[in-house]
Formats: C-alpha cells, sequence, structure tokens
C-alpha cells in the first residue's frame, strides 16, 4: 500500500499507518494445493481469492441487483446504470429483496467457481446456507459494518463454516470494502467469551423478557423495538462500535485490499470484520453468502426457501 486516501469508519478517519493497516495476502498462487490454503486459512483466518470468479458473470449479477436497485429510485436519472450514481441524501446499508430470484447472482454465488472452490477446499459435498446478505453501502452516517464475528450470527451448526465477501463491482479505497483483524481469529480470550454469544439468545430469568417471548411467539409476530430494548441478550452482535479500540485492545493490523470484480475474500466464523465507509456518490454493492460440508450440522435459521433468520422462533432462553 502507497499512497492511501484516508480511511474512515462512520465518518472517525482510521489510522492508516503500517502498523495500523496492512493489505490483504492473496492466496490465488496456492490454489491447487489444499494443504497450502488449509495452512493459511489456520494462520491467518482468511483467504483472499482475486480473480477467482468469472468477471462476465459477476457484470451479469451486477447488472441485475442494480436493476433492482433502480426500481427503488436510488439513483440519479439520465446516467449510466453501471454507474450507481446515487441520488443526494440516500441512506442504505443492505438491499435484502435483491437476492431473491436473481438467478445471475445465485448462479455466481452458488454455480460452477465457487461451489468447485469449496468442493476442493472442505473436501466433499458443499451445502451453502439459502440466506444470501446483499449489502448496498451509501456514503452516508452509520453505513459501515461495525466490527463482528459471524460465529455469534450463525454458530448454531458447525464451526467449519466460511463465509464468502465477494464484491460485486470494482472497489477503490475511496469506496470502502471489508477490512479483517490480522490474527483476530486466535484469540482465544475473545473465542471463550463474545465468541460463545448467540445473537438470538435471551437472559429469561430477568424481567418479563420470557412472557414478552412467549406473546410474540403465540402471534407469530416480530418484536417490537421497544420489546427488544427491554430484553437482554446474550450479545447485540456487533464486538465494538469502534475499530480503532478494538486493535488498541486485540492487536493486529486491520488488513484490506482494493477490491476488483471477480474477488472473494474468504473468512473463517471466528475472524474479527468490519467494513470501512464509501466515501464516493456511487453505491457499493456485495454479497456475504455462508458455505460448509453438506454432512455437518447446519444452523435452522439460515436455511429453507424462506429462511426464519433472526425471527421470534429463532430466540432462545438461557439462565444468566
Ligand atoms: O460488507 C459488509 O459491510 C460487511 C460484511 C460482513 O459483515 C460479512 O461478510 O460477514
Amino acid at each position: 500500500m502507497t499512497t492511501l486516501p484516508q480511511f474512515r469508519f462512520n465518518e472517525q478517519a482510521l489510522d492508516a499507518s503500517p502498523a495500523a493497516l496492512g493489505p490483504l495476502r492473496s492466496s490465488t498462487d496456492a490454489l491447487d494445493d489444499r494443504g497450502e490454503l488449509h495452512q493459511r486459512m489456520a494462520l491467518d483466518g482468511y483467504l483472499f481469492l482475486p480473480g477467482l470468479l468469472d468477471r462476465d458473470q459477476v457484470q451479469a449479477a451486477r447488472t441485475s441487483s442494480l436493476e433492482r436497485l433502480a426500481e427503488q429510485d436510488l439513483f440519479l436519472p439520465g446516467q449510466p446504470l453501471d454507474e450507481a450514481l446515487l441520488k443526494p441524501g440516500v441512506h442504505m446499508r443492505s438491499a435484502q429483496s435483491v437476492p431473491l430470484d436473481n438467478p445471475p447472482l445465485f448462479d455466481l454465488l452458488y454455480g460452477s467457481h465457487m461451489i468447485e472452490f469449496y468442493e476442493s477446499f472442505l473436501g466433499g459435498p458443499v451445502r451453502p446456507l439459502d440466506y444470501t446478505w446483499f449489502r448496498a453501502k451509501t456514503p452516508t452516517q452509520d453505513s459501515a459494518t461495525k466490527p463482528h464475528c459471524d460465529i455469534v450470527y450463525m454458530g448454531r451448526g458447525t464451526e467449519n463454516l466460511y463465509t464468502s465477501w465477494t464484491p460485486l463491482g470494482d472497489i477503490p479505497y475511496e469506496m470502502g470494502g471489508l477490512l479483517v483483524l490480522e490474527k483476530s481469529h486466535l484469540n482465544e480470550e475473545l473465542k471463550r467469551t463474545y465468541g460463545q454469544t448467540d445473537v438470538d439468545v435471551y437472559c429469561e430469568n430477568e424481567g418479563d423478557a420470557a412472557e414478552i417471548i412467549g406473546r410474540a411467539r403465540a402471534a407469530n409476530r416480530a418484536l417490537t423495538r421497544e420489546e427488544m430494548d427491554s430484553i437482554r441478550w446474550s450479545t447485540d452482535g456487533v464486538y465494538s462500535h469502534d475499530p480503532t479500540a478494538v486493535r488498541t485492545e486485540l492487536g493486529g493490523r486491520w488488513l484490506t485490499a482494493e477490491f476488483q470484480m471477480s474477488d472473494v475474500l474468504i473468512f473463517s466464523m471466528h475472524t474479527l470484520h468490519c467494513s470501512h465507509d464509501n466515501q464516493t456518490r456511487h453505491l457499493r454493492i456485495s454479497t456475504d453468502s455462508r458455505y460448509q460440508l453438506a454432512s455437518e450440522p447446519i444452523d435452522p435459521r439460515w436455511i429453507g426457501d424462506d429462511p426464519p433468520g433472526n425471527g421470534i422462533h429463532a430466540k432462545r432462553g438461557t439462565i444468566c
């Protein structure tokens, strides 16, 4: 990394000194060496695979996704769709309707290149989770994703589960992108504490939590914001709201790259990550999708035609 723009996280400057920020190591050279890929995943907690996907296929998925987003009236009229040039004032972090009934995106994420990679890496038939997270990041306050590990969201199946973060467009530094905290997956204390939490677990012996959940479940409805706030949860999901404080506490650098269409960043359930601000007027789009061996236990929240996700039926009580 030579000349870097000022990285920001929710409008706060991030330290871009070499001690604080570094490049992701590419593992394209090891694609044919499963043993080496496993060693790198064990050592680094991620595999950065520039060019793993077919660029034309990514372009097709980008176009079909932008077409769906354009229906939401986000973009400046009269501009090429591919520019994804935002109208002033649009605020967005995700767009979960975009992956639904979107064959080019489905083919990209669950078709040959990605699945062949995972079959080789995991050594057997692969089962992706059925839920696709679609990120759509505008240059507005509170759009960047806060530091977290995926285990707290999808830890009810095997831990031998991996996230693919797939940019649907070229992402220069100014547009933000994913940051991985170096060696965070090896932090045993983090794994024993935050890593044991589950975003859908609540303290059933505190206040009216059990009654509130019971009522909502009986009515088959989501919790209201007020109900959510009145319950003590195992975690709110994020590890911290401040990537600088996280680095000071846990050590390591934030690692990133200027991502290109066709790159994939794969990481483990215990790898701490976040994203940084999109500082352009163009929408940044990407997906996160997840893969495991078909033979291993799977988190029921994320499978099926209409996965229940973090809905009312996923909530579990515990004695705190
Ligand atoms: O794209 C982002 O901002 C966050 C992605 C993420 O958190 C993930 O892939 O687990």
